[in-house]
Parts: structure tokens; sequence; C-alpha cells
């Protein structure tokens, strides 16, 4: 058992009903020249969630936690891309369009996988999602009840869309979901503020908000807390 201070309150978690999931850190939105940056965006706001990513993977790993990865991409051929989504934006830009670092968001190129610094390790599950939730059309659900898993530590990119969808999913599937803020990041700073406020707000409508500091701590061997 753990406490995990956060908003609206602090939760109580059964570490080994926990698992970590980290949402879409890949190349392609993080990484300078990537397909994020080729957008236009200033991939920096996002490469400011690293660091709080990885002391809470690090916490997670050293607690034995289940640990979660999500891409999201494509198949080569895009059936598993609606029309929908493929077609919004300029050509050049699109799904399956070659980019930078690989056709852009299709499984299997460089662009489209995660970044070293968080790169999943053996026993660890990377889920590769279609969509923007990383319960839609993936065996997440599956996989979580398996391992008899009823409360998410969420993190990743980007704020509002990927890990909004998925904290959205999660809530709706009964499980208790705690946003890592910091390990959070937009390319929009003022929806990365307000999604996180979204979550937390009228006594958490979405579930818990707290940061990689908090969760580290509380994942910490006891005496390590007590020796600092
Ligand atoms: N992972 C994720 O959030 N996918 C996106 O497309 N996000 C944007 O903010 N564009």
């Amino acid at each position: 058992m753990a406490v995990i201070e956060a908003e609206p309150g602090a939760i109580r978690i059964d570490v080994g009903r926990t698992a970590l999931v980290i949402i879409d850190m890949q190349r392609d939105f993080l990484e300078p020249g990537g397909f994020g940056e080729t957008l236009g965006n200033d991939v920096s706001l996002l490469a400011k969630a690293i660091g709080p990513c990885k002391a809470v993977l690090s916490a997670a790993r050293a607690a034995g936690m289940l640990v979660i990865h999500t891409r999201e991409g494509h198949r080569p051929d895009l059936s598993d891309a609606p029309p929908a989504k493929v077609n919004r934006g300029s050509p050049s830009h699109r799904i399956g369009a070659p980019g930078p670092m690989g056709r852009i968001l299709i499984r299997g190129e460089p662009g489209q996988d995660i970044i070293p610094e968080l790169y999943p390790i053996a026993g660890e599950v990377v889920i590769d999602k279609p969509g923007k939730g990383a319960f839609y059309a993936t065996d997440l659900g599956l996989v979580l009840q398996n391992k008899d898993i009823d409360t998410l530590l969420v993190c990743g990119v980007t704020t509002e869309v990927c890990v909004h969808t998925t904290v959205r999913e999660g809530n709706d599937r009964g499980f208790r979901c705690v946003v890592v803020g910091d390990a959070c990041g937009s390319y929009f700073p003022e929806f990365h503020e307000v999604g996180l406020r979204m979550v937390k707000a009228q006594g958490g409508i979405f579930g818990w908000v707290s940061d990689s500091a908090k969760v580290a701590g509380a994942l910490a061997p006891a005496d390590a807390v007590a020796a600092e």
C-alpha cells in the first residue's frame, strides 16, 4: 500500500493492483526534427515531461509495478486508419506520408517508436493504438483485467489529447486514474493547464492529479524515504 498526495485528495493505492501507463512518448511527437516540429509545434514544451516521466518510470520499475507504454500509429497499408483521420491536414503532413523519421505514425517507422530515454525493457507491455485513447481497438483492457489492476498512473503526451482520452476511457471502465501532471505535456500550455484542472474538478470528475515527485516518493521504499 502507498498513499499518493494528489488533488482533489490523497489516494491510497495497492502497488500490486496499479499500472503505470506512459502515453505516446514517441520520437515523432517529441524530438527536434520530428513530425510534431515540422507541423510548427514547439517540441520543447513536450520535452519538459521526459525527466518527470523517467522519475516515475524508475520508481515504478523499482516497486515492481506493471508498466505499460503506448504508441499511436497505424498499419503500413493504413487499413486500420479511418479516412476521416487520414484525410485531415495538408497532404504532406498526413498519416502515412513520408516524414523526417519515416512514414508519419506508421508502425515500425523510427519516428513512431518510443524515445530512447523511456524505452521499454523486457517484461513491459507495449500497446500500439490506432486512436487517441489507449483502450479503443486495443487489448489494454484485457491486460489490465488479467493483471487485476484497479488504478492507473497516467503520464505522457499530449495532455489534452491522448492522455485525456485515455483517462476518460479508463474512468468510464472503472479504473481510478491518477494523472502525473508534470510528466504530461502539450504543444499548448493553456490546454495542458486546463486539461489537468478538468480531471480533478468536481471532486475528481475524471480522476486525480499529482506530480512526479509525489508519486515517486510514495513508491519509494519506506527506509529510502526515512533516509532523506
Ligand atoms: N498522442 C497524442 O496526443 N496524439 C496527438 O496527435 N496529439 C496532439 O496533440 N496532436
